[in-house]
């Protein structure tokens, strides 16, 4: 619902304020183009949205024949409710039976056992997979939302030092040489954390001055081959997108969505 014609609801009736990109561009709308046949596997996405982007991103390292359907996904359409009713992308049909939740939307694309394969095969290294991904989730993901929605310098501090500890924390879990945490090749945790990466770089750091990796670390190594990988630089749109979609979350507005809700209330995000 608009506040005025035209405007989103987190703009709460300013029409100077920037809002969410409701279309990818750069490299990412060329790979949104090349993939808008209709298909019967289907990502339901935002462009903006980090979660579609792990999906996304496996996607394309998988090299899955897949269709691109972008969703204004605070509006809501039926397409999205009839799959996901919680009403949150990314959402995911294949032919007639459709999922959600990034992570579990992951570990289906593995199942299907096609192209590149992002899980180890032994059980043991698929398990340690699991345990970092969830680290991510439950460590990292949510700090990154609090540090930017925090209006006030000193928790600003305190959760950009909370972030680099849970990061850290993930940095000493991962192989010594890298680039990736199991080693040379990309694999399911450096996905899980691609999306947020990107933005560390796209988002934190033009609204929260996030600062560069420090040069030579095993960090910066992990930061520069995810952003070289080609499977993310074709699902990452311009610099632009991130900055306009993700000013409500600096201004903490309110209707921003239910991530930004979540977090001002105290609560696990959706
Ligand atoms: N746990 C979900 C989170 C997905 C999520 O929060 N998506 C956001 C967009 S980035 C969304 O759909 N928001 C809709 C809303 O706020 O109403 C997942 O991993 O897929």
């Amino acid at each position: 619902m608009s506040t005025k014609q035209g405007l989103d609801p987190n703009q709460g009736g300013d029409a100077t304020k920037k809002t969410y990109n409701k279309q990818a561009t750069g490299v990412a709308w060329e790979t949104v183009q090349s993939h808008s046949a209709e298909h019967d596997l289907k990502l339901y996405g935002s462009c903006f949205c980090p979660f579609v982007h792990r999906v996304w991103i496996s996607l394309e390292h998988k090299k899955l024949p897949y269709q691109y359907v972008e969703v204004d996904v605070y509006r809501k359409p039926k397409l999205l409710l009839d799959i996901n009713p919680r009403g949150l992308v990314p959402a995911l049909r294949h032919g007639d039976w459709g999922s959600y939740e990034s992570t579990v939307l992951m570990e289906y694309l593995e199942d299907l056992n096609e192209g590149e394969p992002l899980l180890p095969k032994d059980p043991k290294l698929r398990a340690n997979s699991r345990l970092w991904a969830d680290h991510i989730n439950r460590h990292i993901i949510p700090v990154f939302y609090r540090y930017l929605q925090a209006q006030e310098a000193q928790k600003q501090v305190e959760f950009a030092g909370e972030l680099k500890e849970q990061i850290g924390k993930l940095v000493d879990a991962a192989d010594a040489e890298g680039p990736f945490f199991f080693g040379k090749d990309m694999t399911f945790v450096d996905v899980q954390i691609a999306p947020w990466i990107v933005r560390l770089q796209k988002v934190l750091k033009p609204y929260r001055a996030w600062p560069d990796p420090e040069p030579g670390s095993r960090w910066e190594k992990w930061v520069r081959a995810v952003e070289e990988n080609e499977a993310v630089k074709k699902t990452t749109s311009d610099d632009q997108l991130y900055l306009d979609s993700y000013e409500r979350y600096a201004e903490n507005r309110p209707n921003t969505s239910r991530v930004a809700e979540a977090v001002n209330s105290g609560k696990g995000l959706p």
